[in-house]
């Protein structure tokens, strides 16, 4: 409750729309997190929302102060969000003030504190019920059907575009043989389905301003069951290039080996045990798989028309995929530097 007084677009995200919107109240002022839910890409908000009330009320009970998990402002007839005239869905969050996020690491101490974050998180949704969880994007991370999707747009070609991308098609195909590997490993019961968050980079944790430690992980939309070794994977494939996910000049793109070994480290320093020795063995796969999955993701939007992810320019999408298949060759040439520093930590 208050006096309205601000409402500005806020973060970086590529999905919703988020505002900072600043309320006087009696005791000051007061700063939210105002959030249009994309509904082309959240379909069904109700289960989205119920997701979201139901890990945030078992991260509280497990002891998350106020600051350290996402806290709904429910609607005045107790809802998690309001559904306006025009269908769109909104949700507001108390602002976590005093706090930052980081679209890059701008140390290792940085990275290290979302490496322990995420996997922290990791280890404390491990009792969970996952049965109680929505599915809220089927196949999210399923790669041999990203790749089946990414031919369609290929072989659709709606924008008419395919024909410049040429060098980035046959990348991606040649390595078809690449995108059943996590899957074949759970088939082969050495990569057990978690409740994992699915999103991991590091501008999705906030770190405490004053002491600068990780405080709290946010973009709860895509919680469900997953992989360990995918929710370190994302996280490396944004945080451990030395440049931005968008950046055009691909010479300054290169994978930050020492930024791998940080994130090794805090990661399974949250994880406190909780992974096994084949699951650990897999996290450089989990590392190339959501390189190679992003980079076609963003590709197929561009040959798509840019349908999906939000855009400031027509080939953002496109140098986007660009900085992900870089990565993927970085990460094809530091291969057995990934794999020695993660057996390291096997028992
Ligand atoms: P998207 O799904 O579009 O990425 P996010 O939920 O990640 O949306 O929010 C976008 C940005 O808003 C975040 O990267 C962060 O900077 C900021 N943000 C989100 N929630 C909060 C919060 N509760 N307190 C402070 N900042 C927040
Ligand atoms: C999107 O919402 P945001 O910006 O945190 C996307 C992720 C991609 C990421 C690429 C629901 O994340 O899967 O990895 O962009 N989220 C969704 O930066 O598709
Ligand atoms: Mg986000």
């Amino acid at each position: 409750s208050g006096i309205l007084k601000s409402c500005e677009p806020y973060g970086n995200g590529h999905i919703n729309d988020t505002y900072s919107a600043a309320y006087k109240t009696d005791n000051g002022e007061k700063r939210y997190i105002l959030q249009a839910v994309n509904t082309d890409v959240f379909k069904e908000p109700d289960k989205l929302m119920s997701n979201i009330e139901k890990v945030t009320a078992f991260l509280r009970e497990k002891g998350c102060g106020e600051r350290e998990t996402l806290s709904l402002v429910k609607t005045r007839d107790g809802k998690a969000h309001y559904t306006d005239s025009d269908n769109n869905c909104w949700r507001m969050y108390d602002f976590i003030e005093n706090s930052i996020c980081l679209e890059l690491p701008e140390s290792n101490e940085d990275f290290y504190q979302c490496a322990l974050a995420f996997g922290k998180f990791q280890k404390a949704l491990n009792d969970f019920p996952a049965e109680s969880l929505h599915e809220i994007i089927p196949d999210f991370h399923n790669t041999p059907k990203r790749y089946k999707d990414f031919l369609q747009s290929v072989s659709e070609d709606r924008s008419g575009r395919a024909h410049l991308v040429k060098p980035e098609i046959d990348f991606i195909k040649a390595r078809a043989d690449f995108y059943p590997v996590l899957f074949e490993n759970h088939s082969a019961g050495k990569l057990p389905l978690r409740v994992s968050h699915n999103d991991t980079k590091c501008n999705n944790v906030l770190l405490d301003n004053t002491t600068r430690k990780a405080l709290c992980v946010i973009d709860l939309d895509t919680i469900m069951p997953g992989f360990s070794v995918t929710d370190f994977g994302d996280a490396i494939r944004f945080g451990a290039s030395t440049a931005a996910e968008d950046e055009k000049d691909l010479s300054k793109v290169k994978l930050d080996m020492e930024k791998f070994r940080v994130y090794t480290k805090g990661f399974l320093d949250g994880c406190g045990g909780l992974l096994s020795d084949s699951e650990i063995m897999l996290l450089p796969e989990g590392a190339k798989m959501m390189t190679i999955e992003c980079g076609m993701r963003f590709l197929a939007d561009f040959i798509d028309g840019d349908k999906y992810f939000k855009i400031a320019y027509p080939e953002h999408n496109l140098d986007r995929c660009r900085t992900q298949l870089k990565l993927v060759s970085e990460m094809e040439d530091h291969w057995d530097e990934m794999k020695k520093c993660v057996s390291e930590y096997v028992k």
